[in-house]
């Protein structure tokens, strides 16, 4: 396993998906941080859903109505008999657009890290398009995973939407785009959803809407803490924030501390000043020339790209003609 493709947060000394040791070092760091692969447990995952319904959260619709506007464009990207492999799949509602409009596709792979969910889907999607072969790998995708041996003759297109890739820092969506090249090798098409750059206040209010769901998908990290580790976090006494930080590019999200407090987390104690943050999520924003730049420097070739007609959102057809 590289290091730098340990996970979508900066490397820490904790083993794969311990929570616990995760919370406890991010609290000690001097910016207090929680890494944001965490918000989605069975509450956080729904609040997700949620979020992606609200009139302000402008990515997720965005994006299926520019997957069903450039579907004639993708199917001729890609091709007959080919293998879509889908890089954290989770319930697959995107790549229905997908496979709908691609009728001549052989294979789907969908790689998940939760393998009872990753089954499920998998049965769902042999119903509904019964001449595809559907082929689950359970795997942690930022990691080394073999392709099933079906589909080692077919062309491949690695399919990355929901602009997940801005959860990363720009390094490591940089190896994780190099890592995707090597599993799915030369000739290969890559198809990556990614937000971009825009408005400040549109950026804001995407993160910080008027019902209070991203505040509570926020918060329910701290709810989650409490009810798995048994932390006594006092949810009243922090408050969401989201601001864009120009400089870096990125939404920025934290919990702010209401005022000067002590938290007890698995015995241990850690102390809040008044308005001290928690870090709790990037999201990076991306110019159209900006992530080609960052696909070129990663092995990628940028073939296609697709916005919306207010350049909200983006999908990128990306070709590996690396050796
Ligand atoms: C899961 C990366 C698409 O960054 O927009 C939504 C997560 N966080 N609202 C994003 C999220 C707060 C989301 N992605």
């Amino acid at each position: 396993m590289t290091m730098e493709l340990a996970g979508l947060e900066t490397p820490t000394p904790c083993a794969d998906d311990d929570f616990l040791c995760e919370v406890l070092h991010g609290l000690s760091l001097p910016q207090k941080s929680l890494p944001s692969r965490f918000f989605y447990d069975a509450v956080g995952s729904g609040l997700f859903e949620q979020i992606t319904e609200l009139p302000e959260y402008y990515p997720t619709r965005t994006e299926i109505g520019l997957l069903r506007s450039c579907a004639t464009d993708l199917r001729r990207s890609i091709g007959a008999s080919a293998v879509v492999v889908e890089f954290g799949s989770g319930s697959s509602t995107k790549t229905r657009k997908v496979l709908s409009t691609a009728a001549s596709l052989a294979a789907y792979v969908p790689v998940d890290i939760s393998a009872q969910f990753l089954q499920q889907q998998a049965a769902e999607l042999r119903c509904e398009y019964p001449k595809l072969a559907v082929l689950p790998v359970a795997a942690d995708f930022t990691r080394p995973f073999e392709l099933p041996d079906a589909v080692r003759i077919m062309p491949r297109v690695g399919f990355f939407p929901g602009s997940t890739i801005g959860n990363f820092e720009p390094h490591e969506a940089a190896a994780f785009l190099r890592h995707a090249g090597r599993i799915l090798g030369r000739g290969a098409t890559f198809i990556v959803g990614v937000d971009l750059i825009k408005d400040t206040q549109v950026l804001q209010k995407a993160y910080c809407d008027s019902q209070g769901v991203t505040a509570k998908f926020n918060l329910n990290l701290l709810a989650r803490i409490n009810r798995e580790l048994g932390g006594d976090f006092d949810l009243d006494g922090f408050s969401h924030k989201a601001f864009y930080n120009s400089v870096r590019q990125r939404i920025e999200m934290h919990l702010v501390s209401k005022r000067r407090q002590k938290v007890r987390v698995a015995g241990r104690a850690i102390e809040f000043r008044t308005g001290e943050t928690i870090h709790t999520e990037n999201s990076y924003k991306y110019t159209l020339e900006s992530f080609g730049a960052l696909a070129r420097g990663s092995g990628w070739t940028p073939a296609a790209v697709w916005t919306d007609a207010d350049a909200n959102f983006s999908i990128h057809a990306l070709v590996n003609e690396s050796a």
